[in-house]
């Protein structure tokens, strides 16, 4: 409870227009989240695993209609269309306001009404900021106790300010026909009601930390980004922080969290995790960009993760953790995913809570898997072995380098610099990836991604665009070197060429020489690419005309990629910044 007239008059709003039978604060102590665990097993929205094998975890599966994000019905509703610009759905305020209070009014007849006071930073950091939702599930309820920092402190260095976000989530009948994500970046204010599903009901993260924020750092000057931010510490004991935006499922949890090499691990390099999916920077006293991450846990991809290929996000999720729509091992009460290893569980149960049977297992039918391939584990952050000592500081990390990507089995090289801040813009307004599981509809499409922000853009991207660019202008030459990568490159029989994983850190190592002026690279069309010697390959089984094969820029294939670029930044009109006209035409000449 507070006495901040702002938040007082906004619940008493929502209480008259939701009905619900009982308010629970949540304060935040761990007492009052143990019982609602306890209520949560005992309804049967959570399953509780073994607790020696995975103390404090829990199992929940959510409706099969409601798996992932909703591009299609999430929408952007500030007061004009131009506003949210041509890559948003848009509807007008006033439209959509009563079209979700019909939809949400009465829903909590006979239910508790939560409300989670959390705070996107830590709390009382100068980058932090505050934001308040309600919700009628327990599971968002636990999951934002992970996700975000949540209760009474909350409140208090709120004070009496009216500087918070407005989250309303409301389950309603979970019916996809009614489903809306919405977003009103002008009234600081979230609407999401018909799921139950992470990025649609976890209100602090992709709607807060992203659609609004982006919106807010436009407005008073620093950015909302969908990257992980990690450090590299070299034998020396230095540290730099590379900031990294990745579309969904395409690798920043893993990135974040890499083991390097055992021949680099020997020299004395090492990894450090400050965040995995979402970045908020600003300019700070000394003129560099400082990033943090709003985020307190991981809500991360669970099939492929395994000690292999992720050792640090596994031992993130042993205990403490939320499991959404993994399969259940009945013989040992825990879970299990496509990728985690390779014995197949002969007794289990799958995400859609039917008898999994391993014998008619394909991989190639997706209907067949024991875990959805957007299954997810919700962990809190300071399981994870190797997160940085900055990670819970506010005061952010001072960004070195920032690194574009995007799946793409063809074109893409590993890496490549850009030339400078402005034609680095350009090359993260240029990135298109692959469609994955992490929202609803096809898979494996190429479609135009610019910084891994296309469903989080709170507002016009050609502004976005120029805010960029701006914020290159005032960080002059503290402004991070920006490149682009690429793991996913395949062969003709779709095999992976590169490694990736904890090879990535070879990539990582040419990055930051570059930053220092340390590394060659040969000048192109599109930007500076490493020559196959420059990418250290000590250890690794890939012969150099294969590493040739991905960082070669096939002049044809760029010069249709220019064209459909063109095409594509049509729908930005007059907002889209003249620069990034020019560069086409430039690079289309230096292709010839
Ligand atoms: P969101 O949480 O949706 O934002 O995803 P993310 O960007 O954090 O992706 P994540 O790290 O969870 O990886 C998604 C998928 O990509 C997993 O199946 C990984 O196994 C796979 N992946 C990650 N890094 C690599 C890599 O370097 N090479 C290959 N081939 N696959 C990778
Ligand atoms: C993403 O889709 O980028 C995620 C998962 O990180 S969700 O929280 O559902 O958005
Ligand atoms: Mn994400």
């Amino acid at each position: 409870m507070t006495t901040n007239v702002t938040v007082n008059q906004w619940i008493k709003e929502v209480t008259e227009l939701l009905s619900p039978d009982k308010i629970v604060w949540i304060t935040g102590e761990e007492e009052q989240l143990e019982g609602l665990r306890k209520t949560a097993v005992a309804s049967g929205e959570l399953i509780k695993l073994n607790e020696e094998l995975l103390p404090g975890c829990y199992l929940h599966r959510t409706r099969q209609n409601d798996v992932a994000r909703v591009e299609d019905r999430t929408f952007i509703c500030s007061k004009t269309k131009e506003n949210a610009g041509p890559t948003n759905n848009w509807c007008d305020p006033k439209e959509m306001y009563q079209k979700l209070y019909d939809i949400a009014r009465g829903s909590y007849r006979g239910r508790t009404m939560y409300v989670i006071p959390f705070s996107m930073g830590p709390i009382g950091s100068p980058l932090a900021k505050v934001g308040i939702e309600v919700t009628d599930s327990i599971y968002v309820v636990l999951n934002m106790a992970i996700m975000t920092r949540v209760g009474n402190k909350v409140l208090e260095v709120l004070g009496d300010s009216n500087d918070w976000v407005r989250g309303l989530h409301a389950s309603c009948d979970i019916d996809p026909e009614k489903r809306y994500i919405c977003q009103f970046p002008e009234d600081n204010t979230i609407i999401s009601v018909n799921s139950a599903y992470g990025g649609n009901v976890l209100l602090g993260k992709k709607c807060f930390a992203l659609r609004i924020a982006s919106y807010q750092g436009w407005k008073e000057g620093w950015m909302a980004e969908h990257m992980l931010i990690l450090g590299i510490e070299n034998p020396k004991g230095e540290k730099k922080y590379v900031a990294a935006a990745f579309p969904s499922a395409c690798g920043k949890t893993n990135l974040a969290m890499l083991i390097p090499p055992k021949y680099l691990r020997d020299k004395g390099y090492k990894v450090w995790t400050v965040g995995d999916d979402i970045a908020w920077m600003r300019i700070g006293q000394d003129g560099r960009l400082y990033a943090i991450n709003p985020e307190n846990g991981f809500f991360g991809v669970a099939p492929g993760t395994n000690e292999k290929s992720n050792f640090n996000a596994l031992a993130s999720t042993k205990k403490n953790t939320i499991f959404t729509n993994v399969a259940l091992d009945l013989d040992t009460n825990t879970v299990w995913w496509e990728g985690l290893n390779k014995d197949l569980p002969k007794n289990a149960i799958d995400w859609k809570g039917n008898k999994w049977d391993a014998s008619k297992f394909d991989k190639a039918n997706k209907d067949t898997y024991a875990a959805h391939p957007n299954s997810r584990f919700t962990a809190p952050a300071v399981n994870c072995p190797c997160i940085s000592d900055e990670f819970d500081k506010g005061a952010g990390v001072p960004i070195s380098a920032i690194i574009f990507g995007g799946r793409r089995a063809k074109l893409a090289p590993l890496v490549y610099q850009s030339k400078n801040w402005a034609n680095g813009v350009f090359v993260g307004a240029s990135v298109s990836s692959e469609t994955t599981a992490a929202a609803a509809g096809a898979v494996g499409v190429v479609r135009h991604d610019p910084m891994a922000m296309l469903p989080f853009c709170g507002y016009n991207m050609g502004d976005y665009f120029q805010h960029w660019l701006d914020m290159g202008k005032k960080l002059g030459d503290k402004a991070p070197k920006i490149f682009n990568v690429n793991w996913f490159r395949q062969d003709d029989e779709g095999n992976f060429v590169w490694p990736g994983f904890g090879d990535n850190m070879r990539v990582l190592n040419w990055i930051l020489d570059r930053c220092e002026g340390k590394a060659d690279a040969v000048e192109t069309a599109i930007g500076y690419l490493p020559r196959p010697e420059d990418i250290d390959l000590t250890d690794l089984d890939i012969d150099r005309a294969t590493l040739e094969s991905i960082l070669a820029v096939d002049k044809d294939a760029w010069t249709a990629e220019m064209d459909g670029l063109t095409e594509y930044f049509k729908k930005f009109g007059d907002r889209l910044p003249k620069e990034f006209t020019e560069m086409i035409a430039n690079i289309k000449a230096n292709l010839k």
